[in-house]
């Protein structure tokens, strides 16, 4: 023993050997921690468990909710505030002052057939301000005010070609050069512009930066957050700022003669599909939600063990929530609410929840059950639902007020599933009374 000893001390005394011995604890250490870790991830649907949904047309109270008064009065309210107080916190008021500043136009994006306009939004609340910044494309063939799908980061604002489709590159894929996404940009721009759509995208950066430490320092502090940490058991969590931050972009689109207010679509992928849901909750002015890959916290269901859980995406993003959901981690039993009812706070509005093949972590077939779950909602108001019962086949869009697809692929926001939401908008939006 003491020889070993002494033998490992020799050893230590090499700074080489000192480091690779280092190295080799990290890596055991990392390799059991993500054992660990894999081991908990769930990806069989026979493992999934059984925990039984809330009724979405049951009050807490046991009482029915039998016609669209009730649910309108009580039941809907009842729901906003489980959302407010268990998963995301309540959304911050509306700045008392505000207003808005073309910074730059562009005239002449995609030779000449769009318009490109950066704005900020000086915002400020008692005597603290800043200035949130989002990018406006519209097509130059308008005859009147355009539809707009709006979301955060739905193309990166500081390229000079936004990417509204680039698809995330799987490893070991060729690397995609600044010109291939150049060209892939356009395209997926020039799909949405000459179907007569404008999109636009919203920063976080002066809203909440997407980081643990850092997020106070956008908006959360002009409303009394003076420090870091996590958010307290009923404040609002960064999705709930982000989602804020569209109802600020709609503002704009209230303003601006551009704009057709009344049929402006929010869009997100992933974190920012968990955004755009909660956007669409909060705030009616929206016609429409479109939830792309949006997973855990989004559009899939919290009582579902498959992919990402609650225990896991409140470790690893606690800024997101607010506090009390991560008391659900491990015991989604007591969980009073689930996202089946977030989608049905979008109603009667048209809404596209869509999944991936290979995107286990978000776990597809609790998003189509959440779609499904919610149908109740849509038909107590008469406007139709999902229209199936039974999870589609691969690339087989299906339904009607809430659509639902299951894309071969990745986690990403491609092409295809730009397609299907065009044909959403253009299906959903033709019974909306447009104009100013
Ligand atoms: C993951 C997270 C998901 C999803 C995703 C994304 O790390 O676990 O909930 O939001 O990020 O936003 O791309």
């Amino acid at each position: 023993m003491i020889f070993k000893l002494a033998g490992i001390k020799r050893v230590m005394k090499r700074p080489q050997q000192r480091r690779t011995l280092a190295l080799l604890g990290a890596l055991t250490i990392a390799g059991l921690l993500n054992d660990l870790f894999a081991a908990a991830v769930n990806y069989d649907e026979a493992k999934v468990g059984a925990l039984p949904l809330p009724n979405v047309l049951r009050m807490e109270d046991g009482q029915s909710v039998t016609n669209a008064a009730i649910w309108r009065s009580l039941r809907r309210p009842e729901i906003l505030r489980l959302f407010e107080t268990q998963v995301y916190g309540k959304l911050l008021p509306r700045p008392a002052t505000q207003s808005f500043r073309v910074v730059a136009e562009d005239r002449t994006l995609l030779d000449g057939r769009a318009t490109r306009r950066d704005v900020e939004m000086d915002i400020t609340v008692a005597t603290n301000g800043t200035a949130l910044k989002f990018t406006l494309i519209l097509p130059n063939h308008r005859t009147g005010p355009v539809p707009v799908f709006v979301g955060i980061h739905v193309f990166d604002t500081s390229h000079s070609y936004p990417q509204p489709a680039r698809a995330r590159q799987l490893p070991g894929a060729p690397k995609q050069t600044d010109e291939d996404n150049a060209r892939a940009g356009r395209a997926a721009l020039d799909r949405i512009l000459s179907r007569g759509y404008g999109v636009a995208s919203l920063n976080v950066e002066s809203l909440a930066p997407d980081s643990g430490t850092n997020y106070w320092r956008g908006v959360a502090r002009l409303y009394g957050r003076t420090q870091p940490g996590s958010p307290g058991a009923e404040e609002t969590g960064v999705i709930g700022i982000w989602a804020w931050g569209l109802s600020r972009a709609m503002d704009y689109f209230e303003t601006t003669t551009d704009v057709d207010a009344r049929r402006v679509i929010a869009i997100g992928h992933s974190r920012m599909g968990k955004t755009a849901l909660w956007a669409a909750a909060n705030d009616e002015r929206f016609a429409a939600v479109v939830s792309n890959n949006s997973g855990c916290g989004g559009a899939a269901l919290s009582k579902r063990d498959f992919g990402e859980t609650v225990a896991i995406i409140t470790r690893a993003f606690p800024h997101w929530f607010c506090g009390n959901f991560s008391k659900y981690g491990g015991h989604e039993e007591l969980l009073p609410v689930d996202q089946h009812e977030l989608i049905s706070l979008i109603a009667p509005r048209p809404v596209y929840v869509a999944s991936a093949v290979d995107d286990g972590w978000a776990d597809p077939r609790g998003e189509f059950l959440a779609a499904l779950n919610a149908e109740p909602v849509y038909r107590l108001l008469n406007v139709g639902g999902l229209g199936v019962n039974t999870m589609p086949a691969p690339d087989q869009p299906v339904g009607g007020t809430i659509s639902y697809h299951y894309r071969q692929g990745q986690h990403a926001l491609t092409d295809y599933d730009w397609e299907q939401y065009l044909a959403f908008a253009d299906r959903c939006l033709s019974n909306v009374k447009t104009g100013k």
